[in-house]
């Protein structure tokens, strides 16, 4: 009888592996990228998609092309747009987050370097649950989309 309960343990704990293998990844990241920057500018915004299996919260962001990474969004008050921080983004499960122009978007603060249109670079992202991802980022020419 023990032999029988420990086989069906072993069973159980095989389908939930197969199950998680196949919904995929804990983390999707799509289509991440940022304008190139103009001469001198010391800011840069990064859009991106994020879908997480399960319920998350995304906590921070860091990148090697400058200090440090903001999250903001812009929402619009008395018909001014205002941009906020965001101190994390809850993310729900398989629900894509799009950090997108006009909304959410990732404010890289104090860059090291241009981003000139061609540059890929990485960022990590830092989440409560998933562990953390590396994602590159594309620079695309400033008004190409
Ligand atoms: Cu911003």
């Amino acid at each position: 009888m023990i032999h029988l309960l420990r086989n069906l343990a072993l069973v159980s704990i095989v389908l939930i592996a197969a199950g998680c293998d196949r919904i995929g990844a804990p983390v999707r990241v799509d289509d991440a990228w940022a304008n190139a920057t103009p001469a001198g500018a010391t800011v840069a915004a990064v859009y991106m998609k994020i879908t997480t299996k399960d319920a998350d919260t995304l906590l921070s962001a860091t990148t090697t092309v400058a200090d440090h990474i903001e999250m903001h969004t812009n929402s619009e008050q008395n018909g001014m747009m205002q941009m906020r921080p965001l101190s994390n983004v809850p993310l729900e499960a398989g629900e894509p987050f799009t950090f997108a122009p006009g909304g959410a978007h990732f404010m890289l603060v104090e860059l090291r370097q241009p981003l000139t249109a061609g540059l890929r670079f990485p960022m990590t992202l830092q989440f409560q649950h998933a562990p953390a991802q590396t994602v590159q980022v594309q620079v695309v020419e400033l008004g190409s989309r």
